[in-house]
């Protein structure tokens, strides 16, 4: 039928939700007090689009086997919002945290992958 059973779905629900628990307690160990997590993975950055009210941190972290470089567009000037650039690869099992005052909607990528795979692009909110 193409749609998910409620027991598939309070499955998946349940494993969403316990990645988002698991999330929030890793960024009080650390220290590190981003309210929003963007991975990048082998499938690109998950979620690829984030809305957050000014003044909030996102971090972005590697999961993946390579290194990756967020930063605003146009590649590769990153002009658009020149404070929101990595500046670096950010290594696998590191993580590029960033504070959003800026009003807007901002486009970023992966410098490091740029620009074929649609995967490597991503959209910051900023209300
Ligand atoms: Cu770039």
């Amino acid at each position: 039928m193409g749609v998910l059973g409620i027991g598939q779905w309070n499955s998946w629900n349940r494993v969403h939700f316990a990645r988002v628990a698991v999330e929030r307690l890793h960024d009080r160990a650390s220290g590190d007090n981003a309210a929003i997590v963007v991975r990048m993975t082998d499938n690109g950055f998950e979620p690829n689009a984030v809305t957050v009210p000014a003044g909030t941190a996102v971090r972005f972290s590697n999961e993946d086997g390579v290194a990756h470089w967020p930063a605003s567009a146009p590649h590769p000037v990153h002009t658009d919002y020149p404070e929101f650039d990595a500046k670096r690869g950010i290594a696998p099992g590191e993580s590029y945290s960033f504070v959003f005052d800026k009003v807007g909607t901002w486009k970023f990528h992966d410098h490091l992958n740029c620009c074929s795979n649609p995967k490597w692009f991503g959209t910051v909110a900023v209300q």
